[in-house]
């Protein structure tokens, strides 16, 4: 079916490194024109005049829609949807992403918000879409929240998370590779192979949004669509979105086997658990970086088996992170091992037990890298009555949720001293593993500066003591430490990022 009219799809300021054309708004895009829609897309990262674009974009379109997820989104994703609401009233603002999703309820309160889609939206916004056109009502509309005429609140029954081998594929016509490497310094091109995993960690949504189904795209679909994308958009670089990459191992190295053999030369990266990857065999490691793996991030979050089960992560054991690392050390793969302190559950000793397991690795393993998190508890994840107990304040607006960044600490066991006791081995921590990669690469003054700095720093880590810490202050005077890096690429984040609480 053809259809007329146009569609402006937002995405708002974020915290983190540019990673191209948000996937979010070419995924929903896609459907759209090949129904015949015009889509408009308004990124700030290339557009740092969104609103005025947004203004003048949405003065004859159908519809806007924003995504968000949860954190520093919320700020201009609401700012932007209140002034077009001023504007122009009759015109819907629709939401849609992880935090709407997730905090329906409260999104949906907000005056500005007219309707929300939840999980997958591809075929539920060409749905939506096209009752507006038709000026049809949106009861029955699957996987819509909403507000009827008279103002109530209406949630249509949830939508089956589609094959996604069946939808259109993601616009990616829309977005100017060229345009996103002016911010980013690198021609990029995010590319999801599959949605979902099928594990239900106790901190993450993933199993509330894809029902911990693996729904992933074919091999030869996979090895095609990057086989046309990186040449016709001369792409050096290709982050993947897929939860969990190597669920499916022999699929993932099909598609390894196809991009070498298809002659195609570009780095990629993408997530995956270690007990995955510490199946595979070192020949297969090998594989995954002849065809251009770069980097693989590891939700790895703790080295003690206590909290892992906490966590419900009973899948993953410490020789699994070692041998990760021996594989990749082996295949040249950098990794990011990601750390989540202050879990409930967690004691201090369970976290001296994390930084000495992880510090050893990494001593033998050259190309391990850690990003450490303080516990976030976003909106929707299974803990929470857990947590709500343990008197963990849950935010009630879309405004407390927006000051959630990573990191923030909200956990009342993490107070005082406790609090800084954290904050110290963390600093100790991360200096020591600063300082094993200056080494590596810095010739003499650094050189010595390890030699005075390491036993010292070990011992600490050794026996939990972090009492006048002569070694802080010295080393603050030479270099600063990195404290967190992104997952998807390893790159090191923002100064602000950085801030642990
Ligand atoms: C890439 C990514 C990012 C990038 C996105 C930038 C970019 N240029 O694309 C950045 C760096 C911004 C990012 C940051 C964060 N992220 Co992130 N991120 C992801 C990741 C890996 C992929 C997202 C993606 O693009 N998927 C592919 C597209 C096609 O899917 P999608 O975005 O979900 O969009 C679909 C639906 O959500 C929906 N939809 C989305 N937007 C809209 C809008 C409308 C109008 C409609 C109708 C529908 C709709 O339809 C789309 C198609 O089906 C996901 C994990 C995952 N597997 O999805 C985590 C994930 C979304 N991130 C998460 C988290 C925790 C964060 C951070 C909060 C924490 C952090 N690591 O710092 C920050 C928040 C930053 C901020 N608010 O400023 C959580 C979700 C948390 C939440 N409640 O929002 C996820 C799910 C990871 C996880 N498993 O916990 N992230
Ligand atoms: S393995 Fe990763 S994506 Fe899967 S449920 Fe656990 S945290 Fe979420």
């Amino acid at each position: 079916m053809s259809a007329t009219g146009k569609v402006v799809l937002f995405y708002p300021p974020y915290d983190g490194p540019p990673l191209g054309a948000p996937l979010s708004l070419l995924a929903l895009a896609g459907p759209l024109v090949e129904a015949g829609f015009e889509v408009k897309l308004i990124d700030n990262l290339i557009a740092p005049d969104y609103e005025e674009a947004l203004q003048r974009e949405t003065s004859n379109a159908l519809c806007l829609g924003i995504s968000m997820l949860t954190g520093p989104h919320i700020g201009a994703a609401t700012r932007v949807a209140h002034a077009i609401k001023k504007l122009r009233p009759e015109m819907p603002v629709v939401f849609g992403g992880w935090h709407p999703s997730l905090a329906t309820e409260q999104t949906l309160r907000e005056p500005f918000v007219d309707a929300i889609v939840r999980g997958q939206g591809e075929l539920a916004l060409l749905e939506l879409v096209q009752r507006i056109t038709e000026r049809r009502s949106w009861h029955g509309v699957r996987g819509l929240s909403f507000k009827d005429t008279d103002g109530a609140v209406v949630h249509e029954p949830e939508r089956p998370v589609a094959n996604i081998n069946e939808l259109p594929p993601p616009a990616y016509h829309l977005a100017d590779p060229g345009i996103y490497a002016a911010a980013s310094g690198v021609r990029q091109l995010a590319y999801t192979s599959s949605v979902g995993c099928p594990y239900q960690c106790n901190y993450c949504t993933d199993q509330v949004f894809y029902k911990r189904r693996f729904n992933a795209y074919r091999v030869e679909r996979v090895v095609s669509d990057l086989a046309d994308l990186v040449p016709r958009y001369d792409i050096e670089h290709v982050p993947l979105f897929d939860s969990n990459f190597l669920v499916d191992r022999k699929r993932a190295l099909a598609i390894a086997r196809g991009i070498i053999d298809s002659g195609i030369q570009f780095q990629w990266d993408f997530q995956t658990s270690t007990d995955f990857l510490a199946l595979m065999s070192e020949e297969d490691v090998l594989l995954l970086a002849e065809s251009g793996v770069r980097h693989i991030g590891f939700g790895t979050e703790s080295a003690s088996q206590e909290v892992l089960a906490l966590m419900n992560k009973r899948f993953q054991h410490v020789e699994q992170m070692v041998e990760t690392a021996r594989k990749t050390h082996l295949a040249g793969i950098h990794v990011v091992f990601n750390i989540i302190l202050g879990y409930p559950g967690e004691t201090a000793e369970h976290r001296q037990q994390t930084f000495r397991i992880m510090t050893d690795i990494a001593q033998q393993y050259a190309n391990v890298s850690f990003s450490p998190n303080i516990f976030t508890p976003y909106p929707g994840i299974p803990i929470w009555p857990q947590l709500r107990e343990m008197g963990v304040h849950e935010p009630r607006s879309l405004e407390e949720w927006q000051t959630l960044a990573l990191g923030t600490n909200v956990l009342p066991w993490l107070r005082g001293v406790e609090l800084r006791r954290l904050r110290r081995s963390l600093e100790y921590f991360l200096l020591n593993d600063q300082i094993r990669k200056v080494s590596q690469r810095i010739p003499w003054l650094r050189r010595n500066l390890r030699r005075v700095l390491r036993a010292p720093i070990r011992w600490r880590i050794g026996r939990n003591r972090y009492s006048f810490p002569w070694e802080l202050w010295l080393s603050r005077t030479v270099e600063k430490v990195v404290a967190r890096r992104s997952l998807l690429t390893g790159q090191a984040l923002s100064e602000r990022a950085q801030e642990v609480c």
